[in-house]
């Protein structure tokens, strides 16, 4: 038989068909709350019995203990608070008992909560005592100070349907689904296998040994749900996943999708993480060195001791009734060609070993990746996905006055861009962007604002798709500018130059005739007239195009793209 659920029941809260097909009904005439993406996760598992014995949102009594003592109010163990955070005004709203439709963004509502308890609690508090800190460069600290609501809502759910997953469907088994697959596979006795990052050579030889130590079969049940920010995409991931899949023993491992929404906990999270993995069915969990870490505080000292998880657990596996097997870090010994754990090392060893970010600097320069590290395959579905920095989109963002040259200059430049290659280039010069993308657009600060935002945009969209842009509006407010540089950076380099030719250059240049026309008051809020330009404090170059002529200074972008591999 397999392991009994925490508790001993499962605790899944879906109403049968027809109840769940009223209330849904009748869901449509009660307050509606829109889940947040951690929020959507927390509901999945609370209402497919992932987080049993929880039946609802944590109540305040229950939050308390967990939060001091990692228990539930009747005593459980239960380390990580699951609440439902709204803000006052939607608080101020319920009356007693009320219940609430908790829905999807699409507006589908996936369950109903009776709200048996509205309270504020101390978030700081709740930060010291479950993460060990109010350091916001751990995310679980940032997002619980910064982006969680100050009321939280606890109460009994009752579930209509599962959220909606169009990726990777067969994949994402529920814990019942999970179970009866183990029933009629035969496997009693699994040990399951938590992660975040693409897995290599290191996990695979881990897992296969965790699972031949205790006679185990093996459950891969990678987080899905939200990871770390900045971590790989989980769709890159399961494709990573399933091929690796294919290099394990046939028969021997499994692979599942958790839609968690982890919070980067340590001890705490990987307590959190067995339980889960217990009412999934799994008889073992496998915790390594500084599981679930959020990494460096910003006193650049790690959060947590990489073994606290291994220690916590061990504390705790009398009750926990899922079996911990801690494993060090496993790391490559050239000489014998063979994984081993750190323990085991042999002086004689010559110990190879990559880093996370040593394997994103070789993604990125496209050097070798060896194949001791990681199987081809791995390696190919990995540098799709973060190809080398020659073959990643940029975007070059002009900014200056009106006549300072940004139009001139950004046409030499792409004339130089497609003389030395065939990558696809896009212009947005002001003028032009103004006659299509934001035809209809004046000169008030708002409208120059979403003008650049509008540009903003598109850069970014060509950018992610892995060409070149070249910008080349006014854009004289900084605070426009950083947006577009952020929607820019999430997929690629910005580069920001300032064509900085002065003022008294430009008027005399007067190329439109704009600037008489300002002067004389025909034309209002002329940038540099009676309108502000902001000069940039850090562009990544700066160009007086009354000191240099067009070539040169298109030669100046040129060598500056070349230190930068971009050229
Ligand atoms: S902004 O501020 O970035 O949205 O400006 P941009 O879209 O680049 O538009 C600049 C062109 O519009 C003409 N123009 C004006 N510029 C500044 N202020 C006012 N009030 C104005 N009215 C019209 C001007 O010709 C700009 O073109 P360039 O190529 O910069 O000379």
């Amino acid at each position: 038989a397999l392991v009994a659920p925490h508790g001993g029941v499962l605790r899944e809260l879906y109403l049968p068909a027809a109840e769940a097909e009223a209330l849904k009904r009748r869901s449509a005439s009660l307050p509606q709350w829109t889940l947040n993406q951690r929020q959507l996760c927390d509901l999945e598992l609370l209402l497919n019995g992932g987080f049993s014995p929880l039946q609802g949102f944590l109540g305040r009594a229950d939050y308390d203990r967990v939060v001091s003592e990692m228990r539930l109010a009747d005593g459980s163990l239960w380390p990580i608070p699951i609440t439902l955070d709204v803000d006052e005004a939607f608080a101020a709203k319920l009356t007693e008992n009320a219940q609430i439709s908790l829905n999807d963004t699409q507006g589908t509502p996936l369950a109903v909560l009776t709200v048996e308890d509205v309270y504020f609690p101390d978030r700081i508090a709740e930060a010291r005592q479950v993460f060990g800190t109010t350091d916001r460069t751990h995310p679980g600290v940032a997002e619980l100070l910064d982006r969680t609501g100050s009321v939280y809502l606890g109460g009994r759910l009752q579930g209509i349907q599962p959220p909606a997953h169009y990726d990777f469907s067969s994949l994402r088994r529920s814990p019942r689904e999970l179970r009866d697959w183990f029933h009629q596979h035969g496997w009693h006795r699994i040990v399951a296998f938590q992660t975040r990052n693409p897995m290599h050579r290191a996990h695979r030889e881990l897992t296969l040994r965790a699972a031949e130590q205790v006679g185990a079969k093996l459950l891969i049940q990678p987080s899905v749900g939200r990871t770390k920010p900045g971590d790989v995409d989980h769709y890159t991931r399961v494709r990573c996943y399933r091929a690796l899949l294919k290099h394990y023993p046939q028969d021997h491992a499994t692979l599942s999708l958790l839609p968690l929404a982890m919070r980067m906990g340590g001890p705490r999270e990987a307590l959190w993480h067995a339980i889960i993995r217990k009412n999934y069915g799994a008889s073992h969990f496998i915790v390594g060195r500084d599981h679930a870490g959020p990494g460096k505080d910003s006193q650049g000292k790690p959060f947590y001791d990489p073994y606290a998880a291994q220690h916590l657990l061990a504390r705790h596996q009398a009750e926990l009734g899922i079996e911990i097997v801690p494993f060090p870090a496993m790391v490559y010994a050239a000489n014998r060609d063979v994984y081993v754990p750190q323990t085991e090392v042999q002086p004689e060893d010559e110990v190879r070993d990559i880093s996370g970010t040593e394997l994103r600097r070789r993604l990125q320069t496209g050097e070798a990746i060896p194949e001791w590290f990681t199987f081809p395959d791995v390696v190919k579905i990995l540098r799709e996905r973060h190809p080398a920095q020659q073959r990643q989109g940029f975007s070059l963002f002009f900014t200056g006055l009106s006549g300072s040259g940004k139009s001139t200059l950004a046409q030499a430049v792409l004339a130089r861009l497609l003389e030395t290659s065939s990558r696809p280039v896009t212009i947005l010069d002001g003028d032009e962007v103004r006659r299509h993308l934001s035809k209809g657009l004046g000169f008030s600060r708002e409208d120059r604002d979403a003008n650049i935002t509008r540009i903003g945009f598109v850069a970014s969209e060509v950018v992610r798709h892995g060409g070149i842009v070249i910008c080349a509006p006014i854009a004289p407010y900084a605070s426009a500018r950083t947006e577009a540089r952020q929607l820019v950076e999430a997929h690629g380099r910005f580069v920001e130059i300032h064509v900085s030719t002065p003022l008294e250059i430009c008027e005399a240049r007067d190329r439109k005739g704009l600037y008489a026309a300002a002067r004389a008051g025909k034309i209002k809020g002329f940038t540099g007239i009676d309108d502000p330009y902001e000069t940039p404090v850090a562009p990544e170059l700066r160009i007086d195009t009354s000191q240099v002529s067009v070539s040169e200074a298109a030669d100046k972008v040129w060598e500056w793209l070349q230190t930068q591999a971009l050229a």
